[in-house]
């Protein structure tokens, strides 16, 4: 198959004839939707020689790949990373202008797939880029979710979570494969059967669905390499309706159909607490079953030696939400491939290896046993032959220390006996790791001791990474050419020849562009802005940013907190305006849903605006943004534009960060404690381009052992007490004094995440943050050396050290 001829006419003449013949609609009188779709098909046929000859090449060659099996996948738009790998853009903007069509307003027409929370499911998006740019063997595994995360609105500065219909005006980015489905089983119960004088166990199991794989091109950066991305919908069988179909019982078919399509119905947007959900853990054996029945069926050839599995895959775990595959694994050698079972445990053992992506102990699922044994009885059993066999080589080792048995078993007693799937993932995986440095290390020392004395060698680090691609290339085309235009394109594959942007640093000349760069993208935001939202960002204002998931541990009430104290000065007269740098705060957050406390915050932070931005009195000096519904999308725009990253996590909560990494590579200048990845942001950028402010996790560690008391910093911190005073009074709720009483509440007599004990040194850093913007030279100095040093983030690093560390997956062809 030839692709169409890379020239306008050509483009021109597949895009009429998809827009004919595809839409059923004549240029003239065509809807935008038809237009876009148009174009996103004819954009995929360029793309889709490449995809059929990387599949022909990876069946020739059967070298060991990657599955990232992963929950979340939250992409982005696809059109515009689609055009640049093929380095089509040019041809398509002028032959869509020839047919009097802005390039631009079909971009704009694009809904991105919101198959994820935040930034675990925008790190998977990034390393399957970078896997396929580097030419890595690679699938991705997921669930496709007919809802991905909610649209979020504000009503009276309340988040109200609408339905996110993605799929509602076409999805021409996917290749769906009904004749491919795999079915998935559920509950039922085992048994043990002869075979040929062979004790073996079966499933019986009581229901099945069908899982259709949905195919998406993961396109490299214009090398030729096309990966896939193979995620599943749940769709009910026909054996399933039928049976009770047959019974007579309509009403009842339907329903069961529902009930089996609900498994890909809805992505659970609980990051706050993992929620012991039935449906939850249907999501997860769904997708890892069919992934591993793809992968053992149809990705490799017929008749393969099982015995080598180990040699051509790697199953890399996304955090725990795929972890049931290790049983699953197990069940399918054992069970049905008739494998002896301490052979199968060692060819699992190879194949699996696990990203832990919290610290955060209540984050870590479990599984009660009573769930996992109705709906996976087979799996359970596994699970705790597993177990037994594991707690019998630690007993070897340490003796019966019972204490230390019961910390290591993978079966938690209290408060009710369930599996610990992170201790699965643990004692499963070749390898297991954290996202950064700190958290690594803290990985070991704190959460999984044991299994670092028991597995020496077995843990280890990879810090995260980003796409240049698209949060440089894609998201600020204007540094970007500043960029090329000093260094040349290499920087977009060569993430670390940005150092050789140092010396430009001292350019004076080069300064000025950059400055003008930043102004560029703060009116291409506004723009944004002012359309989506009918908001807009002071022209002279520094653009402080802090967009994340909303969690209390991000602590974006520190943000608030310093807010308030900023309006308190200046309204009371404390502070003249005419000395305040002049500022607007965006945020940009979703809560999950069931997690009151994060969207009191949310409530707070638009409240605490809306009087801001309303009083004469300090109104040009600072604003407060939060446009609704932040996604990738936003991002984009937001981040390119920013002045100040804001990264102030309790020191030791934030396993790494990928959004610190996204502000810094765009030159902004970050605000944040020594956690996560931002520890070595500060060390590749150095301490004077980084506003470093907080306690260090040993400190915070050392407070909570001698009792931490947080109305004491209240009571001894006067700045602190009239913002938080301020709050009280009902100055942000019209006079309620109930409003926010909550919020209050939390800070003064709980404080999980010692915001109070953080305001001080947070306040006096913004002082700095202050008087440094204040010139504007040494500014843009430390901007462009945040930028020059910030390489080493780029997700194709992160995927070398996978590749080096755990995967041994070299690049191809
Ligand atoms: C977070 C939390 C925090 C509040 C309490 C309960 C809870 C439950 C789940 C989670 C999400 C954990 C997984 C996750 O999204 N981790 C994020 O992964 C990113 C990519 O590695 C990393 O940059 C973030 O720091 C980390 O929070």
């Amino acid at each position: 198959m030839g692709s169409p001829a890379s020239s306008v006419d050509g483009f021109v003449r597949e895009f009429l004839r998809e827009l004919n013949f595809g839409q059923g609609v004549a240029l003239t009188g065509s809807e935008v939707n038809d237009q876009y779709l148009a174009l996103a098909r004819t954009v995929r046929h360029y793309l889709m020689a490449r995809w059929l000859e990387t599949l022909r090449r990876q069946a020739d060659t059967q070298s060991k790949g990657v599955a990232y099996l992963s929950a979340e996948y939250l992409l982005g738009r696809q059109l515009n990373n689609a055009l640049l790998a093929t380095g089509l853009t040019d041809i398509v903007k002028q032959g869509l202008a020839q047919c009097g069509i802005d390039l631009a307003d079909l971009r704009a027409q694009e809904v991105e797939p919101g198959l994820g929370n935040g930034g675990l499911g925008r790190l998977a998006a990034c390393f399957i880029d970078s896997l396929a740019t580097m030419s890595v063997p690679c699938i991705g595994y997921g669930i496709r979710y007919e809802y991905g995360i909610f649209r979020q609105t504000f009503v009276d500065g309340r988040q109200v979570e609408q339905p996110d219909s993605w799929l509602a005006l076409g999805a021409p980015w996917e290749f769906p494969h009904p004749e491919a489905a795999q079915t998935v089983h559920f509950g039922g119960r085992t048994e043990t059967y002869d075979d040929e004088g062979v004790e073996r166990s079966r499933w019986i199991p009581a229901w099945n669905v069908q899982a259709v794989p949905y195919n998406y091109m993961v396109p490299g950066y214009q090398n030729g390499r096309v990966n896939t991305l193979r995620l599943w919908r749940a769709v009910a069988t026909d054996a399933f309706d039928l049976r009770i179909f047959n019974s007579g019982d309509y009403e009842e078919a339907v329903r069961a159909q529902t009930f089996a399509e609900n498994i890909s119905k809805v992505l659970y947007p609980e990051d706050s607490t993992p929620q012991g959900k039935e449906l939850r853990l249907q999501q997860q054996y769904f997708f890892v079953a069919a992934s591993i029945a793809n992968f053992l069926d149809d990705v490799l050839p017929e008749g393969f030696d099982l015995a080598r599995l180990p040699e051509r895959i790697i199953f890399q775990l996304n955090d725990t939400h795929p972890v049931i595959a290790v049983p699953e694994l197990m069940r399918v050698l054992v069970d049905e491939r008739k494998m002896d079972w301490d052979d199968a445990w060692a060819i699992t053992q190879k194949c699996f290896a696990y990203t832990c992506h919290t610290l955060l102990p209540e984050a870590l699922e479990v599984w009660p046993v009573a769930l996992l044994g109705k709906l996976l009885p087979r799996h359970l059993e596994i699970i705790y032959r597993i177990n037994d066999e594991f707690l019998e080589a630690v007993r070897e080792r340490f003796g019966d220390d019972e204490l230390r048995i019961r910390r290591m078993s993978i079966i938690a007693e209290h408060p009710e006996r369930a599996v610990r799937m992170a201790y699965l993932a643990t004692v499963a995986g070749a390898k297991v790791n954290g996202v950064a440095e700190l958290h690594s290390q803290l990985l070991r020392d704190k959460v999984l001791p044991d299994f670092d004395e028991f597995y020496p060698g077995k843990f280890t680090n990879v810090t995260n990474g980003i796409t240049p691609r698209r949060f440089v290339r894609l998201a600020n085309p204007a540094l970007s050419e500043l960029i090329t235009d000093a260094v040349g394109v290499g920087w977009i594959t060569d993430l670390e020849r940005l150092r050789e942007l140092e010396p430009f640093a001292e350019d004076e000349d080069f300064r000025l562009r950059f400055r003008e760069v930043k102004a560029h993208n703060k009116r291409r935001l506004n723009g944004v802005l002012q359309q989506r939202d009918g908001l807009s960002v002071g022209d002279d204002h520094m653009l402080d940013v802090m967009v994340k998931r909303l969690h209390e541990y991000k602590r974006q009430l520190l943000k608030v907190l310093h807010i308030v104290t900023l309006y308190d000065r200046i309204s009371t007269g404390e502070l003249d305006p005419a000395d305040v740098t002049p500022r607007t705060f965006v945020f940009g957050a979703k809560a999950a849903p069931g997690y009151k406390m994060a969207k009191e915050i949310i409530h707070l932070i638009n409240a605490v605006g809306t009087v801001v931005n309303a009083d004469p009195k300090v109104q040009d000096r600072i604003n407060v943004l939060f446009p609704p519904n932040y996604n990738v999308t936003l991002a984009e725009k937001l981040i390119p534009a920013a002045d100040l990253s804001e990264q102030i996590s309790l020191a030791g909560k934030e396993a790494s960060g990928t959004g610190n990494m996204k502000f810094a590579l765009n030159g902004a200048l970050t605000i944040g404690t020594d956690d996560g990845a931002n520890v070595e942001i500060r060390q590749l950028v150095g301490d004077e381009h980084f506003f470093l402010f907080g306690m260090l996790e040993p400190e915070v560690e050392a407070l909570a052992a001698k009792g931490y008391v947080p109305s004491s910093f209240y009571e001894a911190d006067p700045n602190l007490r009239r913002a938080i005073d301020l709050i009280s009074s009902g100055a942000f709720s019209g006079g309620d004094k109930t409003t926010f009483e909550p919020v209050v509440a939390n800070l003064l007599y709980e404080d999980r995440f010692m915001v109070l004990a953080d305001y001080a040194s947070y306040l006096e850093a913004q002082e700095k943050v202050d008087a440094a913007y204040a010139d504007q030279e040494a500014w843009t100095r430390s901007a462009i050396l945040n930028v020059a040093r910030s390489g080493y983030f780029s997700s194709d690093r992160s995927m070398r050290d996978y590749i080096d560390r755990i995967w041994h997956t070299p690049p191809t062809f």
